[in-house]
């Protein structure tokens, strides 16, 4: 349960407090000036209109859940390196985001880097999402479809986004006070990650728009939605706790 519904700024008490699921989100201003997220949108851009894109989010990366959970752990790690290659082409004049956010993530915990797998090697972490229309209600928190990977070990799970173009109207982010639990599966919509919004019926929540180059930081296993929007793009990626105190990163 949060102790209020309010943004947080970044200190270790409130990484704790996210972790800990007592605040629902931490903003950090400014992580990349407006030029940074603006160039970085546009390579990104460039770069997408090039790859395969879906409806209403076209990706740059890979997700464990479509590619691995869906597509199989060979097919995930087989496009893991790839991956980041295309990343740090598009990052190649501004900074990489996601080794930003670990700098960031080193200065309040001794042990931060990427997820790797035994036998495979490392995750990708660090997906750009250009959305149209509206997210539905979901939760992060991918212990039963994964229990033969690396993170299912983990205690919990944060996620990171850089926001790098936010349209006028829409696209906000809102996160119900309701961690997932397994019973909830059961309103699971057949074939997707998403929920019926029955399952956040009467729960209360918070509803943040995100500002242009700001990092929030959120407990990714509450619910929550991305509000619809025309053109909104963010670059993020999961954060684990894993049993030893170390943090993971990976898409
Ligand atoms: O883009 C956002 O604001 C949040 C997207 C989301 O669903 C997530 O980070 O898990
Ligand atoms: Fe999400």
């Amino acid at each position: 349960m949060w102790k209020s519904f309010n943004a947080y700024p970044l200190t270790e008490e409130n990484l704790y407090g996210l972790i800990k699921n007592t605040i629902p989100l931490i903003r950090v201003p400014r992580f990349g000036t407006d030029q940074e997220a603006e160039e970085l949108a546009e390579r990104f851009l460039q770069f997408a209109a090039r790859s395969n894109s879906v409806k209403t989010v076209t990706r740059m990366g890979i997700s464990q859940y479509e590619q691995g959970t869906v597509g199989g752990k060979d097919n995930y790690f087989r496009r893991v390196e790839g991956a980041w290659s295309n990343l740090i082409t598009v990052c190649k004049t501004t900074f990489n985001p996601t080794v930003k956010v670990m700098g960031i993530l080193r200065e309040y915990f001794a042990d931060v880097d990427i997820l790797t797998e035994e036998g495979y090697g490392r995750y990708f972490a660090g997906v750009a999402k250009l959305r149209t229309g509206e997210t539905p209600v979901h939760s992060d928190f991918p212990l039963l479809g994964a229990t033969d990977w690396a993170i299912a070990k983990m205690e919990a799970q944060l996620s990171w986004n850089f926001y790098l173009r936010i349209p006028a109207q829409g696209g906000e982010l809102r996160i119900w006070d309701k961690l997932w639990q397994v019973e909830d599966d059961r309103l699971l919509e057949k074939g997707t990650y998403y929920h019926d919004k029955k399952i956040i019926s009467d729960i209360p929540s918070i509803t943040i728009k995100p500002v242009l180059g700001e990092l929030i930081l959120f407990n990714s296993r509450n619910y929550h939605t991305v509000l619809p929007a025309q053109n909104r793009i963010a670059m993020g990626s999961w954060i684990s706790l894993m049993p030893d105190e170390s943090l993971r990163l990976w898409s």
